[in-house]
């Protein structure tokens, strides 16, 4: 099962458990412990008394009390000293401790906030970096769903020079597109330059383009070898999931590693296996040509299939334009960017 970046506020978060980012103590505290202890009650406090504390890394578990979600597991991350004090390894051991306990209980989904990049002063691009790695590798092994809560936007923070890289990206991409937007409002439409040709060579047999002055002739045709119009013929008629899975077997990837890497869900992956006709949406789209490490133009292509284009003029193709384009095909980095610019997330 996936993982979801989302941004609200974990005591609001009905999940088998939330992860509460706790002192030593377990006593409660400020940021997020404090905010678990109000919303969960006096219980959770009587119940967490009776634990004698925990040590970094290592996480304890006890009931939900008040909250929507029905455990918490407490963790305790590091205090951010420089990091050279060990701080990556006890941090990433956090998320291992408390998706272990999750496992143990047999918990079908957790929540998490970015544990130490509060009042412990972790890095919050380092922070989220641990959290995605860890959870990640676990999930390549176990089906959960876990969520990363952020609560407040400021929180989260990819690194500065992806941040700067893709913003660029984006204004580069935008103003191209509003040149050849203005471009194309100062030539003659599509009609005006086919009525130009009126009286002079109106063929039945041509057909105009927007970006030939000259008609094509329809006779010019028979060029093209009839094996390869059959084979055009038979891409055209490939469904969706037709071209997913024929592209899954020229990967030699099995199924799982697809679905996985796609940030899929399984029961979707089966959904859309046996109906040839499925139509995804086009995150889902977009999620397995980049788990199948498309190009641009087969991530059209693979587009076109479910009835979706990839643009200029939205922040969103140009970010997964600015991935492919640059061979980064982690689905996870390019959550974490989508996320960043508020799109929508890839994955189901
Ligand atoms: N939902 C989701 N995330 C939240 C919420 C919320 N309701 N509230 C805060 N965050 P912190 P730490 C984010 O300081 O750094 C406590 O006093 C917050 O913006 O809660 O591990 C404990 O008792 C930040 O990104 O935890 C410890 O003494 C992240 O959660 C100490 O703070 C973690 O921030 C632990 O410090």
């Amino acid at each position: 099962m996936p993982l979801k970046l989302i941004k609200e506020d974990i005591t609001k978060l009905s999940c088998d458990a939330i992860v509460n980012a706790a002192n030593q103590t377990l006593l409660g505290g400020g940021g997020v412990d404090g905010a678990i202890h109000r919303a969960a009650g006096k219980g959770l406090l009587f119940e967490c008394m009776k634990l004698g504390g925990c040590r970094t890394g290592e996480a304890k578990v006890t009931k939900g009390y008040g909250l929507p979600s029905r455990f918490v597991i407490h963790t305790v991350g590091p205090k951010w000293r420089g990091g050279a004090d060990g701080e990556e390894e006890k941090l990433r051991s956090c998320y291992r401790s408390a998706l272990s306990i999750a496992k143990e209980r047999g918990f079908e989904s957790i929540a998490f906030p970015l544990i130490s990049s509060g009042a412990y002063g972790y890095p919050k691009d380092q922070a989220l970096k641990v959290a995605v790695d860890e959870i990640t590798a676990f999930l390549d092994d176990n089906d959960m769903l876990v969520y990363i809560a952020v609560c407040d936007k400021a929180d989260y923070r990819i690194s500065e020079k992806l941040f700067d890289d893709i913003s660029s990206f984006i204004d580069v991409k935008y103003t191209a597109e509003r040149f050849v937007e203005s471009d194309r409002a100062d030539r003659p439409s599509e009609k005006s330059v086919c009525a130009g040709f009126q009286g002079k060579m109106p063929r039945k047999s041509s057909v105009c383009f927007e970006d030939t002055a000259e008609p094509v002739r329809l006779n010019s045709v028979p060029q093209i070898k009839k094996a390869s119009l059959d084979d055009i013929l038979k891409t055209i008629d490939e469904s969706f999931s037709e071209m997913l899975l024929r592209k899954i077997d020229e990967k030699g990837m099995t199924d799982a590693e697809c679905y996985k890497k796609a940030n899929i869900d399984r029961k979707l992956f089966s959904k859309i296996r046996s109906d040839r006709t499925y139509r995804p949406s086009k995150t889902t789209a977009i999620a397995f040509a980049i788990a199948l490490e498309l190009s641009l133009e087969e991530t059209k292509d693979m587009l076109m299939k479910a009835g979706f284009a990839l643009s200029h003029s939205n922040k969103f193709d140009i970010i997964i334009e600015y991935f492919i384009t640059n061979g980064n095909y982690n689905v996870f980095e390019i959550n974490e960017a989508l996320f960043a610019f508020d799109q929508v997330l890839l994955g189901a």
